[in-house]
């Protein structure tokens, strides 16, 4: 009876030396947290601003439904939870690319750079899918492919037309454009590393020196959290000089 319990319990008992268990308990708590604060603090914005924090909650509230089944998926399985993990980065990336359109609107941005975006994410993160999971022992080929989409990502932001936008809007709209600049750039560098760590390649080395599951971990609360009090503090600025 009693270990029929453990089986069916939702979270089993968990080990206290598993710290890859522990980043998926607080990293669930942390997208909550974050996505009471955005919802709550939506309607103290202007109209212009409100879409922006929505947008900034919907990316940690995904992120904290798909973190619940993560956690629970590797207390159980003791495996990384690869398919929750590229659901909800597949939602939650294009809408980081939403995030970058819509601070830009002031500008005048156009739909067609905010596809641009879209569908460079989905290439990264499909084609990153396929090496993690599909076609491991391609992994480095499929994971080149994918970082190609990310340095096109990366291109139009800092030197593309998201830049030229940035730049005529000004002020606190380019520099908050600039912070989220830095966070593509260094905050989800941090993927292509877990992503090594976890696969095999040329890079083997990394396998036992780190694991993937805490790597993405870690960089989703950076990225996820930090991107959306960049945008947040954008719209307070805003809020209070009009
Ligand atoms: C909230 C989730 C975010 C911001 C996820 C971002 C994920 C990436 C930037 C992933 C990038 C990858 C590469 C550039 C190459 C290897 C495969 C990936 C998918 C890990």
């Amino acid at each position: 009876m009693d270990s029929l319990l453990t089986n069916i319990s939702l979270i089993t008992k968990m080990d206290p030396n598993d710290y890859v268990g522990f980043t998926f308990f607080v990293g669930c708590m942390a997208m909550m947290a974050a996505s009471a604060f955005f919802f709550l603090s939506m309607n103290s914005f202007d109209r212009k601003w409100k879409t922006s924090i929505l947008v900034s909650g919907l990316i940690t509230f995904i992120a904290a439904v798909h973190y619940w089944y993560m956690r629970d998926y590797w207390a159980v399985n003791m495996e990384s939870p690869t398919f929750f993990r590229y659901v909800d980065w597949v939602l939650t990336v294009p809408l980081m690319c939403v995030e970058f359109y819509l601070i830009l609107l002031v500008a005048g941005a156009k739909k067609s750079l905010m596809w641009r975006l879209i569908f460079a994410s989905v290439i990264m993160l499909v084609t990153g899918y396929f090496g993690e999971s599909v076609y491991r022992d391609q992994a480095q080929v499929w994971g080149l492919i994918s970082g190609l989409a990310y340095f096109y990502i990366v291109y139009e932001i800092w030197f593309g037309n998201a830049k030229k936008l940035a730049l005529a809007a000004g002020g606190e709209v380019l520099k908050a454009h600039k912070m989220l600049c830095w966070f593509v750039l260094v905050g989800w560098a941090i993927y292509p590393l877990g992503y090594m760590a976890g696969t095999p390649g040329w890079y083997d080395g990394l396998n036992g020196l780190f694991n993937m599951d805490v790597i993405y971990n870690i960089g989703d609360a950076i990225n996820k959290i930090g991107f959306g009090l960049v945008v947040y503090n954008l719209a307070v600025n805003q809020t209070s000089k009009s």
